[in-house]
């Protein structure tokens, strides 16, 4: 089913078939000179998909405010229609990542239909034991999965197993995890004591994991919990991952580490150990800021992907990593944002297919330093822009997503379908 009508989409391209043809005949013949075929290079960029966060698709807001853009999705069907449009113009999001209960749904064989009317699947399921639902019976203030009291965190395992029924009727094959369980002073919480409840709640949640399935593990430094947070890095989340089993696994997500962490050791920590989940890819510049991927370290990002690529490369047993993206749109159009994201991941991953492994390798057993850190630059400092303009004009995409959206008038539209909603707090709760 068509969101933006294919003409639009060709005639906007038409205008630039002959510049992305010349521009990606002349990358193509500098990699030739690297010994790298760009053809190569641009298939295997077509093979990566990257989730969309269906919370992503509304105005996210912070803490302080939220001023909600106009055609706000209403309910779960209206994000997937968003993430619809992204997939249609910019062919790299094959896959929705849902959030229960934010996604609340009478018919959830009917959901799996629309999306894949779209050309969508569906990535993990999150839950939350984060923010209190309407009528339960016991609150997350004080914690959920780590929670002193049994009945909370009977009632936080509870709601985790049933995100996994939901999730198999979805077809997702992954349940992420994370909780904001912690503590606000020094002396309110046992540490230990709350990691050990944490893990044994866990270990519930990892029994009712259906065959095929794995539990995502995502840590996060601070916030909500501002002294002290259970799952508060790799370490824990390791910890934790590796007690319950090998199907559970660590995710990484780029805004919920300590400023100047080496984001991209701890992938390959992560990797080495056969215990990386996959990525909630954002950008930040001071802590969880979830801004657009790539908006403010897009070398960080190509160094996290330099990690996988080295690990695919060598063919590390095992290695299968989730993408997705986790982001917060506050002053765009989410699904400008998201589209741009998504693209920021292909390049980056492109870029990183660049590195001459070969000359990396010989440069790091030489110890030379220079040559290597020259080598690794390479790759990013090409621009790959024509293949992924190739790679969305050939999908039946747009070669420039944003202006062919805007060009669509697909945000007027869906603004006279969809009543304004009220500004208000925070979150993704639609
Ligand atoms: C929270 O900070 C985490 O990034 C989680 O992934 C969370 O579930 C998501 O951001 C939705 O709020
Ligand atoms: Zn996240
Ligand atoms: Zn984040
Ligand atoms: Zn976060």
């Amino acid at each position: 089913m068509h969101l933006i009508d294919p003409d639009l989409i060709q005639e906007h391209n038409g205008h630039q078939l002959q510049h992305v043809a010349r521009d990606y005949a002349h990358l193509g013949e500098q990699l030739a000179r690297r010994g790298i075929d760009v053809d190569a290079v641009r298939q295997r960029v077509a093979a990566l998909g990257v989730a969309l966060p269906s919370w992503g698709v509304g105005t996210g807001g912070t803490r302080f405010a939220r001023f909600p853009g106009p055609g706000e999705p209403r309910h779960v069907f209206d994000k997937l229609q968003d993430c619809g449009v992204i997939q249609q113009l910019a062919r790299a999001t094959p896959t929705v990542s849902l959030h229960i209960p934010w996604d609340q749904c009478s018919d959830w064989s009917a959901l799996r239909e629309t999306a894949s009317g779209y050309g969508l699947g569906f990535d993990a399921i999150n839950s939350n034991t984060f923010s209190d639902q309407r009528g339960q019976a016991h609150s997350y203030k004080f914690g959920s999965l780590s929670h002193s009291d049994a009945g909370t965190r009977e009632q936080a395992v509870a709601h985790n197993v049933e995100c996994i029924r939901i999730g198999q009727r979805l077809g997702s094959r992954a349940l992420t995890v994370w909780v904001g369980d912690g503590s606000n002073f020094p002396g309110q919480q046992h540490l230990r004591r709350a990691f050990e409840r944490y893990l044994e709640s866990a270990r519930q949640i990892y029994q009712a994991l259906p065959d095929g399935w794995r539990m995502f593990l995502e840590h996060k430094l601070c916030e909500p919990a501002f002294y002290s947070t259970v799952i508060q890095d790799w370490g824990s989340s390791y910890l934790a991952a590796s007690a319950l089993g090998p199907r559970a696994q660590c995710l990484v997500d780029l805004g919920h580490h300590a400023p100047s962490v080496n984001i991209e050791m701890i992938v390959a920590r992560l990797i080495g150990a056969g215990k990386l989940a996959g990525f909630h890819f954002n950008d930040s510049k001071y802590g969880d800021d979830d801004l657009d991927a790539g908006s403010v370290a897009p070398y960080r990002l190509f160094l996290v992907f330099n990690e996988l690529v080295a690990a695919a490369h060598e063919g590390v047993a095992g290695f299968a990593p989730a993408y997705m993206l986790d982001q917060s749109h506050n002053v765009t159009d989410p699904i400008e944002s998201l589209m741009g994201s998504a693209a920021q991941v292909q390049r980056s991953y492109a870029q990183a297919l660049l590195v001459e492994r070969d000359l990396l390798d010989a440069a790091q057993d030489a110890n030379d330093a220079l040559l290597a850190s020259q080598t690794l630059k390479r790759g990013f400092e090409t621009d790959v822009t024509p293949i992924l303009q190739r790679l969305r004009l050939d999908a039946g995409g747009a070669i420039d997503p944003v202006a062919a959206y805007r060009a669509s008038g697909y945000r007027a539209r869906v603004a006279r379908e969809r009543p304004a909603r009220t500004a208000g707090g925070s979150s993704g709760i639609v």
